[in-house]
């Protein structure tokens, strides 16, 4: 069964098609449809906006589609970036900008800034949506480390680690993180609503 990812982001795109490897599933993505309009998500929630994501996409092509929302909350921000965590530091800001932001917010407290990502993973055939969420708990740092990940990774700490998530290959971010947990789930509740 084809799905397609309704996303923009190479590094979701990577970590999800990592998640439906060897899965009865095969998942294309908008860089397979060229032009598409801009999505406006004005969804006060993750779970909202997956959703107009997720409808946006199924109606322009007519394929079953997955979609993700997802940010960073941190505790001392009150829930910042929260749904504003990609463009944090204005439209189309670079990830640069966003990390250079959130540090500068944080610089008026103390450490620990205790923080958690969320994922609110959707699937939409046109009919029913199916969706999942998840976390992932840690704290924020203020020198960034490792080039891998997307996002506000290098600033990243996970519960129970001491390197950040842009440190972690994909398959070790895969085993704790908010967007693989959400979508091993969203598979799961795919394949019993299909009966796979
Ligand atoms: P699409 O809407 O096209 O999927 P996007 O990057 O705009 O791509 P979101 O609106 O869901 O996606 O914003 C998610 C932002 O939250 C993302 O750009 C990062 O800044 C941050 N983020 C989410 N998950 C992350 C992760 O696993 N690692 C680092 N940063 C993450």
């Amino acid at each position: 069964m084809k799905l397609l990812f309704a996303t923009t982001n190479k590094g979701k795109l990577k970590e999800v098609r990592k998640v439906f490897s060897e899965t009865a599933f095969t998942i294309l993505s908008l860089s397979d449809f060229p032009e598409i309009p801009e999505i406006v998500e004005d969804g006060v929630t993750f779970a909202e906006n997956a959703k107009i994501k997720a409808k946006t996409v199924y109606e322009l092509f007519n394929i079953p589609t997955i979609a993700d929302d997802s940010g960073l909350s941190v505790d001392q921000l009150n829930g910042e970036p929260g749904v504003f965590s990609a463009r944090y530091a204005g439209e189309n800001a670079t990830d640069e900008a966003n990390n250079k932001l959130l540090l500068k917010n944080l610089s008026h407290f103390a450490e620990p800034h205790l923080a958690k990502f969320v994922c609110s993973a959707v699937f939409y055939d046109g009919e029913n949506y199916i969706s999942a969420e998840d976390v992932m708990e840690g704290k924020i740092v203020h020198t960034g480390r490792g080039d891998n990940g997307f996002g506000y990774d290098p600033l990243f700490i996970a519960d129970g680690f001491s390197v950040t998530n842009g440190e972690l290959s994909l398959e070790e971010k895969n085993r704790i993180s908010h967007r693989a947990k959400a979508f091993n789930r969203l598979h799961e509740l795919i394949c019993q609503k299909y009966k796979l």
